[in-house]
């Protein structure tokens, strides 16, 4: 058997700590970021362990104790999983010496670090903000869940960060990322400069980069929105996807297929992959709180990957990325996905904005 020249073999795997150190000598991020973004990696391997194991690991289920479920800041019942996947990111960020402040789904209001343990743990300049495990009503019957995670940088001269310091626009961030814990473990990790994906190679305990420059194709046949809700929709959305399900017969050309996992990571990650417009918008039962999703934890991070990738990302009314957060827990109505086809969806809530002003 001959050996492989050096030419011949194939290149060595690209880790995730290997691509991050050639993104700090590049100058695109600097050692606290990069070690920062480990630290998330290596919490979300821990979760990933966890979620793996299923029944055998004595994880599924409710939380809450006698019977009473335990409900968090958003007034959903939390999974066993949601209360661990929380604490090992609050457990791995204490320390790290990253970090002002971090904030979750799971919890009333951001913490500065040197809340969280009476030792002090040294103070970074980051914040980090997280979904701990999205999609956690799929965990009892095995569907993909994920981790969603954004970075912004602590204001200037703010040693204490509280929940106000948070409030910055997603063209802010920094950082933003998902692990999705599927069939395969995967991290999609953005930093300003191209949405990049790594799988967890689990022999070898290490996030491996599997796609560089991640590229949603502009165009689409493929919509993700729970449909059970449409006579709830506004208007405008009513009108975009009734002229989706005409099809070819319709003013859209095209016949569209859908896909709806309800599991935001696993819905974003496959129109990373091959495209495709996920949409929660607006409806009457969630009008009230602005929205389903929430900006922090899902929308802005989601947008931050989906534009890095060529898409766009909008609530229907105005840039995603560019909304003024008023709440740490705010929700939005969100589109997001290929370009093209976001761009028609904003175009049916435009026109229908313009007939009421002109009838108005
Ligand atoms: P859970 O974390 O409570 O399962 O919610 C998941 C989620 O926030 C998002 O990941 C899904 O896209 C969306 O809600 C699903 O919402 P519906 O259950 O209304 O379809």
């Amino acid at each position: 058997m001959s050996t492989p020249s050096p030419q011949q073999a194939s290149p060595s795997p690209i880790s995730l700590t290997r691509h991050l150190l050639e993104e700090q000598r590049a100058g695109r991020i600097n050692a606290d970021l990069r070690l920062l973004i480990e630290v998330v990696a290596r919490a979300c391997k821990s979760i990933s362990i966890a979620v793996g194991k299923g029944a055998l690991g004595g994880v599924l289920g409710d939380a809450g104790s006698d019977g009473a479920a335990s409900i968090n800041v958003q007034g959903e019942a939390q999974k066993k999983l949601d209360v661990l996947s929380n604490e090992i990111l609050l457990e791995a960020n204490a320390w790290g010496g990253h970090l002002a402040g971090l904030a979750s789904e799971e919890m009333d209001h951001s913490v500065p670090i040197a809340d969280m343990h009476s030792d002090a743990y040294p103070r970074g300049n980051y914040l980090l903000l997280f979904d701990p495990l999205d999609g956690s009503s799929n965990i009892d019957v095995n569907i993909s869940v994920g981790t969603i995670f954004s970075v912004l940088r602590c204001p200037e001269g703010v040693t204490t960060p509280g929940d106000a310091h948070f409030l910055q626009p997603g063209t802010d961030q920094v950082a933003a990322g998902y692990c999705t814990y599927g069939p395969s473990t995967m991290l999609v990790l953005t930093i300003g400069h191209g949405t990049h994906a790594f799988t967890l190679d689990r022999e070898i305990g290490s996030f491996v980069l599997t796609q560089r420059g991640m590229t949603i194709p502009e165009e689409t046949k493929e919509f993700a929105v729970n449909m059970s809700n449409q006579r709830f929709w506004e208007a405008p959305m009513q009108a975009y996807v009734g002229d989706l399900l005409k099809g070819r017969e319709g003013p859209r050309g095209k016949d569209f297929n859908m896909r709806w996992v309800a599991s935001m990571v696993a819905d974003v990650h496959r129109i990373l992959t091959r495209g495709g417009i996920f949409s929660y918008p607006l409806d009457s039962k969630c009008a009230a709180k602005g929205g389903k999703l929430r900006l922090m934890y899902e929308a802005n991070p989601m947008a931050f990957l989906v534009e890095q990738a060529g898409g766009a990302a909008s609530t229907g009314r105005q840039r995603m990325l560019e909304m003024q957060p008023t709440g740490l827990h705010q929700r939005v109505p969100v589109f997001l996905g290929s370009k093209a086809e976001v761009e028609a969806a904003v175009r049916y809530h435009r026109e229908h904005d313009l007939q009421g002003q002109d009838a108005g």
